[in-house]
Order: structure tokens, then sequence, then C-alpha cells
């Protein structure tokens, strides 16, 4: 078997190299580039912070498959398992909620939290050798009144959250010193109205004055990022924050602050991958959300489809998008194996980027620039039957993780041998 794979990868090689692709190199650049993944496709996004934790407020997660992690303990030791089976570099992606509260350090609301709380995630990252990224939490709390936080029309629901984001701030910048690297903490704010609104400039007036003082200081190791939405569950009427506010205030307030484009938040007409091309000319970071959506903003695990190749092609083809791009997933099923559910997004993302690494893209902008569009669409079509899975099995077999029909078997060992004692 093992001399099958060999044959079949040194004949792909060969194949590849006629374009002029050295499939080595594509590997090799891979194996570099960290993906963010997240924490919260581990517990159904409930985090440790709130008695009453299912998602809520815009959000919602769907599913009951059993044994998802509880604790600190239970989230980080599935988040390795799930690590030992996707190649590549790591980053983990946190959120607010996932504070970890111990009898030294005894729970404190949002607002109150510190680095402190978050000491137990770096020591963890740290050991393991992932990056950190963060995120402020502005949902599944009491104080998402109506639907609204830093736009609500009262002072104190504001003036909450607003708290809350600052300390975001304060705590990713001290992760990004601790790290010594930069940390991508991301805004995703829900508010919205269920119907019609009477007043979308007021709010929309609210949430840029809040940010105005979430962002009045500096934070040179943290990106900060902001989620656009067309519209959050139970908030189908008006979005706060939708594309052209984000983008403009990005714009408009320069430095480190950049537009977040999370692939399930664009009505489903809508060519996501394409926008990268806009926004890779005036902002230094590309932030990215990866999900799969149906139908709406479902957050399906990602699968190796259309989008994904096309986002990927992009990434890689974009001049500076590859180092400039911070990628994070964002799915989050609570129907299958969650460890399982980590694993198959995760390495689609993985999969995706060396499938684009190894398209003939130099050939076809040549056609293209030269109107040669007959022999561009052949040239892209052929591309296609490459023999991309031999390439595939032999960069997961030098990362030490297990071939694409081999994965199920691992995750059901760890359901049956871990998860199931829970
Ligand atoms: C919600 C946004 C947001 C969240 C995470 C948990 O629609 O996509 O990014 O999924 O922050
Ligand atoms: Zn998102």
């Amino acid at each position: 078997m093992a001399d099958v794979e060999k044959q079949a990868y040194e004949l792909a090689k060969g194949k590849y190299a006629e374009h002029g692709i050295d499939v080595e190199a594509a590997m090799d650049k891979l194996s570099k580039k960290a993906i963010s993944m997240h924490c919260w496709q581990g517990d159904d996004v409930m985090g440790f912070d709130q008695p009453e934790n299912a998602a809520s407020g815009g959000i919602l997660t769907t599913g009951n498959y059993p044994y998802r992690a509880r604790n600190f303990k239970e989230l980080t030791e599935d988040f390795e398992k799930a690590a030992s089976l996707i190649p590549g570099k790591k980053r983990i992606n946190l959120h607010a909620s996932y504070a970890v509260f111990t009898d030294e350090n005894p729970w404190v609301d949002r607002d109150q939290i510190e680095y402190k709380h978050f000491e137990p995630w770096i020591m963890w990252a740290k050991k393991n050798g992932y990056g950190i990224d963060f995120n402020p939490t502005l949902f599944s709390h009491p104080m998402v009144k109506e639907g609204l936080t830093v736009s609500s029309p009262e002072k104190e629901v504001r003036d909450f959250w607003i708290r809350h984001c600052i300390a975001c701030r304060k705590i990713a910048e001290r992760i990004g010193e601790e790290m010594d690297d930069m940390v991508l903490n991301n805004f995703w704010i829900p508010d919205g109205l269920k119907d019609y609104p009477a007043d979308r400039y007021g709010l929309r007036k609210r949430l840029k004055d809040s940010l105005d003082e979430i962002y009045s200081f500096e934070t040179p190791h943290v990106i900060d990022s902001v989620e656009q939405k067309v519209f959050g569950i139970g908030l189908e009427g008006f979005t706060v924050g939708d594309q052209e506010f984000y983008v403009s205030y990005a714009a408009k307030k320069g430095g480190n602050i950049v537009p977040l484009i999370d692939l399930g938040h664009f009505n489903p007409m809508e060519n996501v991958p394409e926008k990268l091309s806009s926004l890779a000319l005036f902002f230094p970071y590309l932030a990215l959300h990866v999900t799969r959506s149906m139908h709406w903003d479902s957050d399906h695990v990602t699968l190796f489809d259309d989008t994904m190749r096309e986002l990927s092609y992009e990434i890689a083809t974009i001049p500076g998008a590859w180092g400039k791009s911070r990628i994070g997933m964002d799915f989050f099923d609570a129907s299958i194996n969650r460890v399982g559910a980590w694993a198959v997004g995760m390495r689609t993302m993985e999969k995706s980027l060396l499938y684009a690494l190894l398209q003939p893209a130099k050939e076809m902008k040549h056609l293209q620039d030269t109107y040669q569009f007959s022999e561009k669409m052949m040239v892209y079509e052929a591309a296609k039957t490459m023999p991309f899975g031999a390439v595939w099995d032999k960069y997961c077999r030098r990362q030490n993780v297990p071939a694409d029909s081999d994965v199920w078997a691992e995750v059901k060992k760890y359901e049956d041998e871990v998860m199931s004692q829970r």
C-alpha cells in the first residue's frame, strides 16, 4: 500500500511539474501558515461564564450530540486531540466568555475580566506552540437588552459593553505582549432589531460613538477587526453593523482596524471570495471567518467545495494576501462529534489552500491578460482533474496526521475512550 502511495505521489509531482508547479514548495509554504482554530466548536459556543449559557442574542447552535466539553480541561484535551489530526500550524481563537474562573480568581462579570482570567490558556498555548486570537463576547448574556449592546438607547447597557470591549482590548494587548505576537481581536456585535426600524441612523450613530470610545487607546500588539452581518437570528429586521458601516469605519480609522469577512454573513447570491481583492488594495490585513452557510448563516462544518477553493485561490494569488490574511474558522455543529467537526473543517482549510497553491495561476493570468479566454477556460477546467489527492495524502503523512479515510477511526476511538466517560 505504501508503495502505491509513493508511486502515486511521484506521478503527481511529475504531472504538476509539467505545468511548472512545484509541489514540494507548495507543501513547504502551507506548513508555515497558521490557521486559527476556534475554541467554540468544542462546546457549542457555551463558554464558561454564564449559568444559563446556551448561545443566544443573534446566534444559535443546533444539535444534541453527546459529550460536549464542559470546562477548561475537557475543552483543551479535545482541542489537542483534534489538532493532532490536522496538518499545519495552529492558533487558538478564544472568546471572552471562556475566562477561566478558579478559587483564586473567582467569577466576575464580563465588564471586569482581566488578563489573569486567561492565563491558563496562555500557558497551555505556549506549551503547545499555538498562537492566540481573541474576541469580546457580546452575546449570551442578560445585558444584551432587546438585541442591543453598544448601540442600545440605554446608557447603562452601552457602558457595560463598552467596559467589556475595552477590557478585551487590554487582554488581547497583554496576550500579544506575552506571546510576542500580533493578536487578532475581532468584534462581532450582534445589535439589530426583529422588525422594521423607525430609526436606523440613531442606532448606527450610537454604535459609532461607542466604537470611538472603545478604540480610543493604542494596542500595538493587536489587529482590531470588525465583523459585519446581514442579519442575526431573531433580529431579521435590521442589523446595525452592516458592511457599509464597518468598511467605512475601518477605512476612516486607519491603523490596524480592518473589516473581517465571514463567509456566512452575506446574501446567498453574493460571491464572498470576490471581496478579498478589493479589501486587499486598501487594508493592511485580510481577516476571515471561514464557515459553510446553508441557505443562511448556518455555520456548518467547512467542506472542500467551490467556495473554499475560490477563497483559497484568492489568498494564494492576490499579491501579499498570503502573508496578510488572518484565517480563522467559524463553524459550530452540535449534531456531530465535535472533535471530528474540528478535524474535518480545519483539514478542509488546509486542503483548499494546498489545492490553490497547485493551480496554474500564472498560466491562466497570462491567458486572461492576452485575451485568450477559450484557452483560459480549458486550462481552468483541466486543472480540476490533476492528481491532487496524492499530494494531499503526502502532505498529511509528512505532517504525521492521518489520511482523510483514517480520521473517523481516530475520532471514534477518542470518543469511546475519553469523551463518553463524561
Ligand atoms: C456570528 C459571528 C461570530 C460568531 C463567533 C462565535 O454570526 O459569525 O463571529 O460566530 O464570534
Ligand atoms: Zn464569524
